[in-house]
């Protein structure tokens, strides 16, 4: 009687319905990284957002951390199929680092430390729907995971929140990524399996 409880219990979690399309869900936490995992220290780590007809703004750790703080808790989603639900998360809102005046019509291009990069449409990451995530379950993100601090765009597919990110820059026209321009889909909605091209 229990084994079926049990049974019925994982498939009912697998129909979960914010699990997309050809998802699975995992309790794990994978590491994917395209390349070896760059140590950065917090004295030496910066944040930089480029904006067109704007100057260039940079934070230091301590800068970044003294801006408001927001805890996150989201569902995340690989396109290798592994989905995630509830992280919790702690960061700070693009919507604080970009500012109001952002002309919503751009993109933006994050680059990573080690040269990663990936590209979005602003309105992908405005209106609290991307932070720079800096603290994961409570404790400072690891750096296998992206630390000292990491893109976070829930709503797309994993790839496209950058670890290690070092600079946002917004242009007018879009660019493709690192993945981008390896095959996968340029914007990467889980729920429409934007997955590769
Ligand atoms: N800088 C950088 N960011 C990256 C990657 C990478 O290789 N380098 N991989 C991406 C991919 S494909 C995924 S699925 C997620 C994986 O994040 P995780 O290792 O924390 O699970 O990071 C994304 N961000
Ligand atoms: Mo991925």
């Amino acid at each position: 009687m229990a084994i079926i409880n049990k049974g019925f219990g994982a498939r009912r979690r697998q129909h979960d319905d914010r699990i997309p399309p050809g998802q699975y869900l995992t309790n794990d936490f994978p590491v994917l990284s395209a390349g070896p995992t760059p140590s950065i220290s917090l004295s030496e780590w910066t944040l930089g957002i480029e904006v067109p007809g704007r100057q260039a703004r940079r934070w230091t750790w301590d800068e970044f951390m003294a801006l408001p703080q927001e805890d996150i808790t989201v569902d995340i989603h690989c396109v290798t199929a592994w989905s995630k639900l509830g992280t919790s998360w702690r960061g700070v809102s693009l919507d604080v680092l970009l500012g109001e005046d952002v002309d919503p019509d751009g993109f933006v291009m994050a680059h990573s430390y080690g040269g990663y990069t990936t590209n979005v449409p602003l309105e992908d990451v405005l209106d609290g729907k991307a932070w720079i995530a800096h603290t994961f379950d409570g404790e400072p993100l690891d750096p296998e995971h992206g630390g000292p601090a990491r893109l976070l765009i829930p709503h797309l597919y994993f790839w496209k929140s950058a670890k290690w990110v070092e600079h946002l820059k917004v242009m007018d026209s879009d660019v493709p990524g690192f993945w981008e321009t390896n095959g996968y889909h340029n914007h990467g909605d889980p729920w429409k399996e934007e997955r590769y091209w």
